[in-house]
């Protein structure tokens, strides 16, 4: 309480002014440590027992240079609390960032569903989301190969719903069992204790060339999918098959989809490296600076309903969480959307407490049998009293339902409710307290269940090539180019060969020129033969435009940045005008400069910049716009930072707007004899309109098998 008034005082003044204030307030001790003494302004700091503070700077001792006394109250408390401040970090998608939002019902789904938040169109249900990567550790890198996870919140009228889901919509593993084995062995090493987040390495590839059920996932995994843009530009799915039931009881099976407002959107790997180094905060930055500008983003709720006919007819089984169902075949239907438009207040007690738990699930909201969803929903409970320490989960204010709720549950760490008065059981003859309600309450979907009790894989589950055949034939050629030069990256860190051997001879099954190129590019002096399948790959699925990323591109640069690089004498008007055409667009821009401090540009007017230049290298921008003066172009032509921030732009294939002024920069950074449709020269206030134009397409995929952004990029016949 006190730290929040004092942080409200502050906040009226600028940041500038603040500081000024502070520092005439301090005051020197003897030792020479500066004091801040509480003011009209200030409250007064206390221990956390509310007993006021002295002095925060020394601790007791005897004499000034004398030994320190235990009884110092003030000192053990607060070096105690600190000592206590970690929690054990997820033991997967232990680095994630959240942001709070709502859930808006577009129109009642009543006939297939009593859940509460689907009955009135416009509803509006509060919700949290956690954006995650699944390997790496809390502190590692945003932009890792990985899975996404995608978890959803929403506080219903009748209880929390967790949609915990991921931006890939099939899993690896087909079974809850094998969870900790392919958790173990894409995390570091246990000897080594690397590499972090990163799945380039022995353990992996071997638990995966020995997992033939995980090669439809391996393909998304080595898609761009895995290194997304943003959190902002990437789907989410519910992966499983769920149940609808509705008030006569009767069950539609659901998938979920989140459908980005601003289209689909990744990076190169070659940039996705870059930007771990640049900023390894680059997907939580873009979430918070997107949110705290207002442009908050929003994805769209659509199911895929069906029934038990369309199940006993499609070509897989719907249990099987390593296949999905093409939406060619079965069109996925908007009901709702979710928007982000609040970042926590703090982020440990929001983000970090979060609990998700498939489990949690309204009335209304079923499970299926698929294993892997039933192994889920015994696994989340556990994880969270290993990590928040207490079965008290739902005291902590973020997973405490926002509907009426009372129940008998009581005492254990960190109890913050108890039921109040004498009654703590049901039934009981004192007439308070709560009651069962067979009406309202969650009734289980009464399937039929029979068969031998036994450790049993369905045959059905047996077809693990023809999905990822079906992914691979359904990217573009440069998609394609990405899937192959992924996996020929990842298995030339493994360095046992039988284990890249293994892997190509999977490839096989799945298409015959990624296998020869990855399997060439790797060094094979002669092919492996296809794995030992199964079941045979079906050649007759067609291709699914839905799976590509560049297929379902914004078409606009919308909520996307652009990266401007200028120096002193920067053109004012072509300036002003490209920065006018952006914010129109609902996209936003950077200032790269020779200084911190920013450029004058050509009419006088001070321009301030966001990042010199090697702190703002181009792999942070969708695209890039060169605008140096003639006169500023001498200062930074030889700067390896600014060659580096073209030669990058054109390898990662973005858009370049350049003035005549930064021709000697295009030279030097190698591209002047090879300008193409994405390097676009920039004199007037009409190009600059239609450089905006062309900033929709994103990239110019065209320009890679020129540039060898990967070697192992080019097909091998
Ligand atoms: Fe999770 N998973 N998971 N998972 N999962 C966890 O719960 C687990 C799976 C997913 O932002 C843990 O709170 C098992 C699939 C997300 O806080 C843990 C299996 C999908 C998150 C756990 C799976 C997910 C988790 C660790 C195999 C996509 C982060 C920390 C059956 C549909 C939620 C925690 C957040 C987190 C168990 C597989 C998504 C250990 C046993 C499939 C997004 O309970």
């Amino acid at each position: 309480m006190a730290k929040r008034t004092s942080k409200n005082a502050s906040a009226a003044k600028s940041n500038a002014e603040a500081a000024a204030i502070h520092d005439q307030k301090m005051q020197r001790g003897e030792g020479g440590e500066l004091h801040q003494f509480a003011d009209a302004d200030s409250p007064v700091l206390t221990t956390a027992q509310g007993g006021p503070v002295t002095d925060d700077q020394n601790s007791l001792r005897l004499g000034a240079r004398g030994p320190l006394l235990v009884e110092d109250f003030h000192f053990r408390e607060k070096i105690f609390h600190f000592d206590h401040e970690r929690i054990p970090e997820r033991v997967v998608h232990a680095r994630g960032y959240g942001a709070h939002g709502y859930f808006e019902t577009y129109n009642s789904l009543a006939a297939y569903t009593k859940a509460d938040i689907f009955q009135r169109a416009g509803e509006k249900t509060p919700a949290f989301v956690r954006f995650s990567t699944v390997a790496g550790s809390k502190g590692s890198f945003d932009l890792a190969r990985d899975v996404r996870g995608f978890a959803v919140k929403l506080y219903t009228r009748e209880g929390n719903w967790d949609i915990v889901g991921n931006n890939i919509p099939v899993f690896f593993i087909q079974d809850a069992i094998k969870f900790p084995d392919i958790i173990h062995s894409v995390k570091p090493e246990p000897d080594s204790a690397f590499p972090q987040a990163q799945s380039a390495h022995d353990n992996f590839w071997d638990f995966i060339s020995l997992t033939p059920e995980s090669m439809h996932m391996i393909m998304w995994v080595m898609s761009d999918r895995a290194i997304p843009r943003s959190f902002r530009f990437m789907e989410g799915f519910g992966v499983h098959t769920f149940r609808l039931v509705n008030a006569k009881d009767e069950s539609t099976f659901v998938k979920f989809h989140w459908k980005p407002k601003l289209g689909l959107q990744s990076v190169a790997w070659n940039e996705a490296v870059k930007i771990n180094g640049a900023d390894p905060d680059y997907h939580r930055r873009d979430l918070w600076e997107a949110i705290k500008s207002g442009n908050f983003p929003e994805w769209e709720l659509c199911l895929q309903l069906f029934d038990q006919d369309f199940a006993d007819k499609f070509d897989f089984d719907i249990l099987d969480p390593t296949k999905l169902i093409p939406e060619e075949i079965l069109p996925v239907q908007p009901v709702g959307r979710l928007v982000l438009d609040r970042m926590p207040d703090n982020f440990f007690a929001e983000t970090e407490q979060v609990a998700f738990m498939t489990q949690n699930v309204p009335p209304g909201i079923d499970f299926s049998n698929d294993p892997l969803l039933q192994g889920r929903n015994f696994s989340y409970l556990d994880t969270q009293i290993k990590r928040l320490g207490s079965t008290n989960v739902t005291h902590i204010p973020i997973n405490a339902p926002k509907c009426p709720f009372q129940h008998f549950q009581q005492d254990g760490h960190m109890a913050m409710r108890n039921p109040v008065g004498r009654v703590n059981y049901q039934p009981n003859s004192w007439g308070e307290g709560p009651r069962e309600s067979p009406t309202q309450g969650f009734r289980h979907f009464a399937s039929e269940e029979q068969g031998p009790k036994a450790r049993l894989r369905p045959e059905s589950f047996a077809d693990h090539y023809s999905q990822a055949r079906q992914f691979y034939i359904s990217q573009t050629v440069a998609e394609q180019h990405h899937i192959s030069a992924a996996l020929t990256f990842e298995l030339s860190k493994v360095k046992t060969p039988v284990i890249r051997e293994r892997m190509v001879s999977h490839l096989f099954n799945i298409d015959e020129t990624l296998a020869t190129t990855v399997g060439t590019r790797l060094g094979f002096k002669t092919m492996p033969k296809p794995a030992d399948a199964a079941m045979p790959t079906r050649q007759d699925l067609e291709p699914s435009p839905a799976l590509s990323i560049v297929e379902n591109g914004p078409k606009r640069f919308e909520g996307r940045k652009l990266g401007i690089l200028a120096t002193d004498g920067v053109e004012a008007v072509l300036l002003n005008a490209l920065t006018a055409a952006l914010t129109k667009e609902k996209a936003t821009f950077e200032i790269i400069a020779p200084k911190i401090g920013g450029v004058t540009a050509s009419d006088g007017h001070w321009v301030e910049a966001h990042q010199m230049i090697d702190g703002g290298p181009s792999v942070l921008y969708d695209a890039v716009v060169l605008f140096p003066s003639a006169d500023g172009i001498d200062d930074i032509v030889q700067e390896a930072a600014a060659r580096d921030f073209v030669a990058d732009a054109f390898s990662h294939c973005k858009f370049i707007g350049y003035s005549e002024a930064a021709t000697p920069l295009l030279e030097k950074a190698g591209i002047a004899g090879n300008i193409d449709g994405g390097v676009i020269r920039i004199a007037s206030v009409k190009d600059v309109r239609a450089f905006i134009g062309d900033l929709g397409k994103l990239r110019i995929w065209a320009r890679e098998p020129s540039v060898k952004l990967s070697k192992a990029s080019t097909p091998v016949k």
